[in-house]
C-alpha cells in the first residue's frame, strides 16, 4: 500500500520537474545560448593568442660559436661582472636567468635575460635545436686572435646557425662579436666579417650543388648570382666587438637589451 503511494507521488514530482525544465528550455532564448558560446570561444581564442605572443616576447638569448671563442666566460661577465679566471671546456649548455651585473645597481624593476651557453664542442651543438626555437636572439662568439686558423670551421657552424629552421623562420636577429679585443693581435671586426662573407659563399656554392642533386629542403642563404654578404640576410645580422677577460661587453649587452626589453 505504502509503496504504491511513493511511487505516485515520486511520479507526480518527477513530471514536475519535467515539466519545469521544458519550460526553461523553452524560455530560454537561443540568443543567449549563442553568446555563451561566442564567449566561450572568445576566450579561448584569447589564451591562444597570449600564449603565441608571450612565445615571441622571449627572454632567452643563446651563444654559441667554436670551442674556446670565449662564451663561458662572457655567460659569467653577464652575470657577475667577473671572468672567473680559469674556464675548461665546457661540457653541458650553462643556463641562468638573471638581471645583468652592470644593472644591479639601477633602480626599479628589471626584467632578467635567459641566457643559454651551449658548448662548442661539435658533439654538444646538437643542444642548440633545443634552445633556438626559444631565442629572442644568438650571439655567435668569434674568437679574434686566433681567428684565420679557425675561420672555415667559423664560418661552417656559423651557416648551420644561419639556415637553421627555427632562425630563418622565426627571423631571430644574430650578433656577431669578434671576442677577446684586448689582445693587440685581435683582428678588426670589419676583416673578420669580410672573411666569414667569402667563406660563406664558398660553402654556399658546394651546398647548393648537392643539395639541388640531393632534392632537399634547406634553406638557402644570400642572394643567389651575387656574392654573400650578411646584409642579405632575412634576419638581422650584425658584427660587434668584446673582450671577456677585461670586461668590455657593452655591445653584447646593447644587442641583448634590444632584443629583451628591461
Ligand atoms: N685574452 C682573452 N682571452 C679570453 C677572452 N675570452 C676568453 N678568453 C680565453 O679563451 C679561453 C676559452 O674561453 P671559454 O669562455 O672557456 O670558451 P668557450 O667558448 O666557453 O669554449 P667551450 O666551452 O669549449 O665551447 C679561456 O682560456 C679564456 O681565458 C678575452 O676576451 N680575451
Ligand atoms: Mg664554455
Amino acid at each position: 500500500m505504502d509503496f504504491e503511494k511513493i511511487e505516485t507521488e515520486v511520479k507526480i514530482h518527477v513530471q514536475k520537474w519535467v515539466g519545469e525544465a521544458q519550460l526553461l528550455i523553452q524560455r530560454k532564448p537561443p540568443a543567449q545560448l549563442y553568446v555563451a558560446v561566442a564567449v566561450v570561444v572568445f576566450t579561448m581564442l584569447l589564451l591562444i593568442l597570449i600564449k603565441l605572443f608571450k612565445r615571441k616576447t622571449s627572454n632567452t638569448i643563446v651563444l654559441t660559436g667554436l670551442s674556446g671563442s670565449g662564451k663561458t666566460i662572457l655567460f659569467y661577465q653577464l652575470r657577475d661582472g667577473s671572468s672567473h679566471l680559469g674556464t675548461v671546456t665546457s661540457m653541458e649548455p650553462n643556463e641562468g636567468t638573471f638581471v645583468l651585473h652592470s644593472e644591479t645597481t639601477k633602480k626599479g624593476k628589471i626584467k632578467p635575460v635567459h641566457i643559454v651557453d651551449v658548448p662548442g664542442h661539435s658533439r654538444l651543438r646538437a643542444k642548440l635545436d633545443e634552445f633556438l626555437p626559444q631565442a629572442a636572439g644568438v650571439v655567435f662568439v668569434v674568437d679574434a686572435v686566433e681567428f684565420l686558423p679557425n675561420c672555415r670551421a667559423a664560418s661552417e657552424y656559423l651557416y648551420e646557425v644561419l639556415t637553421a629552421a627555427s632562425v630563418v623562420k622565426r627571423k631571430i636577429p644574430l650578433l656577431i662579436l669578434c671576442n677577446k679585443v684586448d689582445k693587440v693581435t685581435a683582428h678588426t671586426k670589419d676583416f673578420i666579417r669580410k672573411q666569414l662573407e667569402k667563406e660563406i659563399d664558398k660553402l654556399r656554392t658546394s651546398r647548393t650543388a648537392v643539395s639541388e642533386a640531393d632534392v632537399t629542403d634547406e634553406y638557402t642563404l644570400g642572394t643567389p648570382g651575387e656574392a654573400f654578404a650578411f646584409s642579405q640576410c632575412h634576419n638581422k645580422v650584425v658584427i660587434g666587438e668584446a673582450s671577456g677577460l677585461t670586461g668590455e661587453i657593452s655591445q653584447l649587452e646593447d644587442f641583448i637589451r634590444n632584443l629583451v626589453k628591461p
